[in-house]
């Protein structure tokens, strides 16, 4: 299934004891009403995430109508799988330390696997925050590097804004918020070559006035389906 061998990053090789540093995300204000917190190295322990997850996901392929025709999407995706004991508490860890840092709940997980370079995910905004101002997106990055753009998103021009390509190593990290997801858009460009790459999203839908954000059933199906 894959076509190019992953070489563990240095920085990312350790204990398969795995720790998040959410500390070490950064605000990046895009415009006035939305932004991105990055951070290199947030998850330590990241190879050994990326292996048992490749391993035990049940990868599948989704098709989309892309305007009359069915295509492939050059990605393959799954539900986060249970994890050995000592990664699943280091997952929940994540989305716990994810929680408490921007007061709300997140969704289980969804990961999706780029095999090589010719897998990608085009430019979209995610559904979950499709037509409200305050989702947030956090999106987990193990195995071989990959960019990451962001471009406002052309049906929503609000003047001069700029674009951004960052790249992600293993255990990076870009959590998006406020406006994130209605203003702009995002995208794993193809790459000439490339090693596999997982990454792992945790969603939250926006602020319900109660205290948390609200949990709807149906958003993992939605989201999951049209979010790209
Ligand atoms: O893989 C990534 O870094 C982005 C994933 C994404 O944008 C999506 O699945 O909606």
């Amino acid at each position: 299934m894959l076509t190019a061998a992953y070489q563990p990053s240095l920085f990312a090789q350790g204990p398969v004891s795995a720790v998040s540093r959410l500390d070490r995300l950064r605000r990046v204000q895009l415009d006035d009403m939305s932004w991105v917190d990055r951070g290199v190295g947030v998850f330590e322990g990241s190879d050994a995430l990326f292996r048992e997850l490749l391993e035990r996901t049940a990868w599948e392929g989704h098709r989309r109508l892309l305007f009359d025709r069915w295509v492939d999407e050059p990605r393959l995706h799954g539900a986060m799988p249970r994890l050995s004991d000592a990664m699943d508490e280091a997952v929940s860890g994540l989305r716990a330390g994810l929680a408490d840092r921007y007061q709300r709940d997140f969704d289980g997980g969804w990961a999706a696997l780029y095999r090589d370079g010719s897998d990608s995910v085009a430019w979209h905004g995610d559904s979950i925050g499709r037509f409200r101002g305050d989702a947030v997106v956090a999106v987990l990055s193990v195995g071989a590097e990959r960019r990451f753009g962001l471009r406002p998103d052309p049906k929503r021009s609000r003047g001069e804004r700029s674009n951004y390509a960052w790249r992600l190593g293993s255990g990076d990290m870009v959590v998006m918020g406020g406006a994130c997801q209605r203003d702009w858009q995002h995208a794993v460009p193809k790459m000439a070559t490339a090693g596999p790459r997982i990454s792992i999203q945790f969603r939250s839908p926006g602020w319900d006035g109660v205290g948390r954000a609200s949990r709807t059933p149906s958003s993992r199906v939605s989201e999951h389906s049209s979010g790209d």
